[in-house]
């Protein structure tokens, strides 16, 4: 049995998701040190030199970003494999995943859950309508459009559930997190294929924790995950005054 890997960061982060939903799927255990990334010490900014989560600690061995920790889980244990066999599938795969990273997190995470959730909670400021408006009428319809085109109507991608299954769908909790529903007149494969995703075993587990977390003020965060029993570590890197990301976001 080896021991278990620590997870630095929130349940409600769609990256954090993407990793703790691979972890459950491969069933290596971890805990997780549940903290918002602008409240992360200086050992976070030694161990996450951008000061984003997740970061992967495995004994000591260190890793940042989620495709990069997902990729190197997969190397570590193959079966069950979460990126498809061929060349050409592969890479498909690894595109949609980026597209869901970069796309998706722009315009879900930055334009709207950021805006409406951190921006007003965290750092006590007003969200700028005008940026969450465009990214609920123009830009997440046109993402949601191209997904149209790229999803399965039954089943996952690439024949058993994988990673661009799941990045795409941790996306979409925190679309519902901000009360953004689709449209399953509009996108019917997109709406049938996140309710598919989120309806596994391995996003349900996380669900009730991100629900909670959300409720929640930041500093009681960690004190409620453990009553309600979750796997959280030991100690905590987040403990300073909410503090800006180093990368431009706004
Ligand atoms: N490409 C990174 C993105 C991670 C990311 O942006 N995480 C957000 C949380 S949802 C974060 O830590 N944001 C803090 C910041 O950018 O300052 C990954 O895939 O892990």
């Amino acid at each position: 049995m080896r021991e278990p890997v620590t997870i630095l960061g929130n349940y409600l982060s769609p990256y954090v998701r993407k990793v703790l939903v691979c972890l459950q799927l491969k069933g290596i255990a971890y805990r997780i040190d549940p903290f918002a990334p602008f409240i992360g010490d200086d050992a976070f900014s030694r161990l996450s030199p951008l000061r984003r989560i997740p970061v992967l600690i495995d004994g000591d061995f260190v890793l940042n970003d989620s495709t990069v920790i997902c990729e190197y889980l997969e190397d570590l244990q193959p079966s069950p494999a979460l990126y498809p066999a061929t060349p050409r599938e592969r890479a498909r795969a690894r595109w949609l995943e980026e597209f869901a990273d970069s796309r998706l997190g722009e315009v879900i995470i930055w334009r709207m859950f950021y805006q409406l959730g951190v921006k007003r909670y965290l750092f006590g400021e007003t969200p700028d309508d005008a940026v969450v408006r465009k990214a609920r009428e123009e830009e997440l319809p046109d993402a949601l459009d191209y997904l149209e085109t790229q999803l399965p109507e039954q089943g996952f991608l690439f024949g058993e559930v994988g990673m661009a299954d799941i990045a795409i769908a941790a996306f979409f909790r925190n679309a519902a997190f901000v009360r953004y529903e689709i449209d399953a007149t509009r996108w019917p494969r997109v709406a049938a294929f996140v309710e598919r995703m989120h309806a596994l075993p391995a996003f349900r587990a996380l669900a009730g924790f991100e629900d909670r977390t959300l409720r929640t003020p930041v500093a009681q965060q960690r004190e409620v995950l453990i009553e309600m029993g979750a796997p959280v570590a030991a100690t905590t890197l987040g403990n300073i005054a909410p503090r800006r990301g180093i990368m431009k976001v706004e």
